[in-house]
């Protein structure tokens, strides 16, 4: 596959950074720093990795992506609309009475595969489609982006088990490494110990990669591809609140939306990144 110009990529990044703020700021509440970190997790992947069609989200040759941590959904809706899969101007009712962008994603929003929200779920329901994959004689792929703070939820390591088991080469999960969750650092809430050696232990090929930079992502999920006989699982290092300096790594700014001068502020510090790209 072609790649496509990474700094037009790294561009889309900080628009989509942009579309967030705004979607979560109109909301007035929602979850920022969550959002932010895992963009070019997305980008990467719905401009790269991930057999899809806008135009046709039910095709059924596509690969499928499961956002197992829901609550980040505001930056998912916001590629989404990029991509096309529904009309932009609906990213400015997130949350509102009968929007169908809710504050996590539920089914019948094009493009959404899994309502989520409720965590520890989605690697479960990518084994499923994975193993009806196999049935089906099918090549699809599925990719599941699991939070480092959802990885406590014990369902996650009875799917760990489940894909190493059958051998689940077309599942790929992807950890959003950002080291926090919603009321602080996850070592601290819960220590996970060894994380990369209980993914291996568990029966996983482990990709470590930098959560933030586009061509290494990608890399990642080339190499993932090749994996066979085993399931693979790219560990992407990131950071809480990425672009955003007053954001970055504050724990405070997981379920809050910015208001209306942090949205401006926000937004002075993405227009200047951009510039430098
Ligand atoms: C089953 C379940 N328990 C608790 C919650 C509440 N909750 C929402 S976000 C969150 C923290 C998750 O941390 P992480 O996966 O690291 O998310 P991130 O820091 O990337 O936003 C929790 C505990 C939930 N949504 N579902």
């Amino acid at each position: 596959m072609n790649h496509p110009n990474i700094r037009e990529l790294q561009k889309k990044a900080i628009e989509i950074r942009k579309d967030i703020l705004k979607m979560l700021t109109l909301a007035g509440s929602g979850h920022t720093g969550g959002s932010l970190s895992i963009v070019e997790i997305l980008v990467a992947l719905y401009y790269h990795a991930l057999k899809n069609d806008p135009n046709n989200p039910k095709w059924k040759e596509r690969d499928y992506f499961l956002l197992s941590k829901g609550h980040g959904c505001p930056a998912l809706y916001a590629v989404l609309a990029e991509k096309g899969y529904f009309n932009r101007e609906d990213l400015w009712k997130l949350r509102k009475l009968g929007s169908m962008l809710q504050g996590h994603p539920q089914l019948g929003l094009p493009g959404i595969e899994i309502s989520s929200g409720s965590l520890g779920q989605g690697l479960s329901i990518a084994n499923g489609i994975a193993l009806a994959a196999r049935l089906d004689k099918s090549d699809i792929r599925v990719y599941c982006l699991l939070g480092d703070g959802e990885t406590n939820e014990g369902q996650v390591w009875e799917a760990a088990m489940t894909a190493a088991h059958y051998k689940l080469d077309n599942v790929c999960a992807i950890i959003d490494f950002n080291k926090l969750q919603i009321d602080g650092f996850c070592c601290d809430v819960k220590d996970m110990g060894a994380y990369f050696d209980k993914w291996k232990n568990f029966g996983w090929e482990t990709i470590e990669t930098d959560g933030h930079d586009i061509k290494k992502l990608m890399n990642a999920f080339d190499k993932a591809k090749t994996i066979k006989g085993m399931p693979a699982v790219i560990i992407a290092h990131t950071i809480k609140g990425k672009g955003v300096s007053f954001v970055e790594n504050k724990v405070e700014w997981h379920g809050i939306a910015p208001k209306k001068e942090e949205y401006e502020r926000a937004m002075k510090e993405l227009d200047e990144a951009l510039g430098k790209i």
